[in-house]
């Protein structure tokens, strides 16, 4: 493939809802510029890009993917996104590689909370938008009914640049209101014409916003406007691509990919209309300070780029994603990572095209390219050079929001799991790994159900392992209420040499997490050698609390009183002693105390009713609830972790994937006695199955 100047690149994410056409319209471009030669179809999972094995078995993307399209000697990278809303982080990737978002809808669905979302995430980018009305030629396909709730959610800048010809409910092709050409569709070939006359009102009709669009982006044209003078195609070209660059224009287009209805025009407006990169600024700041940089886009600036996404290939290993943002990346340079400070040398460039991989010696400034191989470099790292070292703004990836429990399925395959979702993760900074000391269980979390299925599948179609996924174990502790004096007395005198230890230990509640032990021995009683072990006895049963075996916390023990014997006392003898004391703890009053986690639940206004109605039920206090954005509210809540397993899964039915949470623990506080026996009556259950 060869290099493209920067003005002829487009980087172009495709974002929607799952099943609005994406994947399907990215290979449509593809077959059409001749970049493929055969039409891949989702059904037959042989499309390019959604090649992995957990695409074509589950016949949607979780993956972002490339496409560069070669099309009148430019060059468009098209960033085919997951629609669904556990593969967030990977529409987080692709956007900020991109000056385009193409939001695609269907006809029949119209707006729909991926179209929401793909809003928001573009929004947040701050980069040109438009939409792609697809399936025109589906059953109770309604586009101008589309464009309406368009304009009505998004506002008047939305604008139709085509609508599609219907005969009789059926789909003949496509009009072009800029340009006033029609383009009829049969047989997959499309055929240029004018306008047919009876769509002509219609065409002028709308065409007189977009019109007025173009006069608003500059005062001469709208004098123009004014006198009723017509604008050359030259000013409307002008006044759209600025319209559309500075965000006052947001076109909508329409079209088949199935039809390859639509495609090719859209194609030369991608072109035509929209931004290169050479139209935006690069911000950066220098590495290790917050003096800030502004780049040009250019590749005779320095150079730095963004690694926004990291794949590990079977056969070549790691594979990272450069979005170069300024200046030039060669095959020959040596550059620095400015989170390591170390230096990364590239050897091996290439472009992709979903699974397949084309050597280059360059890549110019705004345009996308790989790396195999880099020593010490992950996702959201920025690459520059050794004199002038930047970073470059970062993703900003959703944290995971679900956590399962992970047990092997064979024996001695624990080693494999960690070193495989180790891998895994690597790929996916949504995703973590972790252990949990206390419950000595291996977590891993995600941002949904699906999510975490589709690890635990590749764990097992890369790595070979299969594992059980639990709901974790809550990591409950154990405290006493009950100020109690206690004894302990450990003596074995049969035969040879006997054991002896004595102990009188205060034990009552403290205030601190960790045991706090004081001494307060009078007359050597316990004599000063033995009383160490006295202590270390009772840290080494903390461990396990006396009611459910969880760990004790806030318990204050003192010493004060006990005996030895001259022969027989030891450490060992002192240590068991107060062991024996420490069981009595029992009489204490100890209770259970649960994890309480501080929540923050973002959601549009209409669910707060039942938002709040769900967190009391799940035993929660509302601490309050403040406006956010755009008529959403943010609830900040305190609710027990036992109650919020499948949070992120409720939370995503009661407001059809609106709805965000994230939560942190916050304290822990005493367990309600009715729900505390449950847990110590399953903690015996499971202790007897030992
Ligand atoms: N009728 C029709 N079906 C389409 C079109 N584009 C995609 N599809 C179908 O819609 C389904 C979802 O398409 P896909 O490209 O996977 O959507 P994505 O989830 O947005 O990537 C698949 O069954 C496609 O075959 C189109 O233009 N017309
Ligand atoms: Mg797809």
């Amino acid at each position: 493939m060869k290099n493209y100047t920067t003005t002829n690149i487009r980087n172009v994410v495709l974002l929607g809802h799952g099943s609005s056409g994406k994947t399907t319209l990215a290979e449509a471009m593809l077959f059409l510029s001749k970049g493929i030669d055969r039409f891949g179809n989702i059904n037959d999972g042989n499309t390019t890009c959604d090649y992995d094995p957990e695409e074509i078995r589950r016949k949607f993307s979780i993956n972002t993917s490339i496409a560069p399209v070669l099309w009148k000697n430019h060059k468009l990278n098209i960033l085919d996104t997951p629609g669904y809303f556990d593969f967030e982080g990977e529409v987080k990737c692709a956007t900020r590689a991109a000056e385009i978002a193409l939001i695609l809808l269907t006809a029949k669905n119209g707006i729909e909370v991926g179209t929401e979302k793909a809003w928001g995430y573009a929004n947040e980018r701050d980069i040109s938008r438009a939409f792609f009305v697809t399936k025109p030629e589906e059953d109770h396909a309604d586009f101008f009914k589309v464009v309406e709730d368009l304009k009505e959610q998004f506002g008047n800048k939305v604008l139709p640049f085509h609508f599609p010809i219907m005969e009789d409910g059926e789909f003949k092709g496509i009009v072009d209101i800029v340009y006033k050409k029609a383009y009829m569709v049969k047989d997959k070939v499309t055929k240029v014409m004018d306008i047919p006359a009876e769509y002509l009102a219609k065409t002028e009709e709308l065409r007189e916003p977009i019109m007025e669009a173009v006069a608003e982006t500059e005062e001469e044209l709208m004098e123009k406007y004014f006198e009723g003078e017509h604008f050359t195609d030259e000013e409307i070209i002008k006044g759209l691509t600025h319209g559309i660059e500075e965000d006052s224009i947001f076109p909508v287009f329409c079209g088949s990919s199935m039809l390859l209805a639509g495609i090719d025009v859209l194609m030369d407006e991608l072109i035509s209309l929209f931004p290169s990169p050479a139209a935006y600024k690069v911000h950066a700041v220098k590495a290790g300070t917050d003096e800030q940089v502004v780049l040009n886009p250019s590749s005779d600036e320095k150079f730095a780029g963004l690694v926004f996404k990291t794949m590990v290939d079977a056969f070549v290993g790691k594979i990272s994603l450069i979005k170069v943002c300024s200046g030039e990346l060669r095959s020959d340079m040596t550059v620095i990572n400015s989170r390591t400070t170390d230096t990364e040398k590239m050897s091996n460039l290439f472009f992709v095209k979903g699974k397949k991989q084309e050597q280059t010696d360059k890549a110019v400034a705004g345009d996308i390219v790989a790396v195999a191989k880099l020593t010490d470099t992950q996702t959201n790292d920025t690459l520059s050079l050794q004199s002038f070292p930047l970073e470059l703004k970062k993703i900003d990836f959703p944290q995971p929001s679900i956590s399962l429990a992970v047990e092997p399925l064979a024996k001695g395959d624990e080693d494999k799991i960690g070193s495989g979702l180790s891998k895994l993760s690597d790929e996916d900074p949504t995703f973590r790994v972790e252990n949990n000391p206390e419950t000595k269980q291996l977590l891993i979390s995600g941002l949904g159900e699906q999510h975490i299925d589709v690890i635990t599948s590749k764990l097992k179609a890369k790595y070979g392992v299969s594992v059980k996924l639990t709901d974790p174990k809550i990591p409950y502790r154990e405290t006493i209420k009950k100020k109690l004096e206690t004894e302990g007395k450990h003596k074995k005198q049969s035969g040879g040499h006997g054991q002896y230890g004595h102990v009188k230990v205060i034990f009552e509640p403290g205030e601190e997490e960790d045991l706090v032990f004081e001494e307060k021995i009078f007359g050597g009683s316990v004599p000063k050698n033995y009383i160490p072990a006295v202590e270390k006895g009772l840290r080494e049963c903390i461990v396990k609390g006396v009611l459910a075996g969880y760990p004790m916390v806030r318990l204050k023990a003192t010493l004060i009183d006990g005996s030895y014997h001259d022969v027989d006392s030891s450490e060992m003898a002192f240590k068991i002693a107060s062991s024996l004391a420490y069981r009595k703890l029992i009489d204490a009053s100890p209770v259970l105390l649960e994890p309480i986690m501080s929540c923050e639940v973002m959601i549009p206004d209409a669910y707060l009713g039942d938002i709040i109605g769900d967190i009391n039920k799940r035993r929660g206090r509302i601490l309050g609830m403040h406006p956010a954005d755009k008529g959403y509210q943010k609830v900040i809540a305190e609710v027990p972790h036992a109650e919020m397993f499948k949070y992120a899964t409720d939370l995503r039915s009661m407001t059809q994937g609106r709805g965000s949470f994230t939560m942190k623990l916050e304290r822990y506080e005493e367990m309600p006695g009715n729900l505390a026996e449950k847990v110590v009556a399953a903690s015996k259950r499971e202790g007897e199955e030992e």
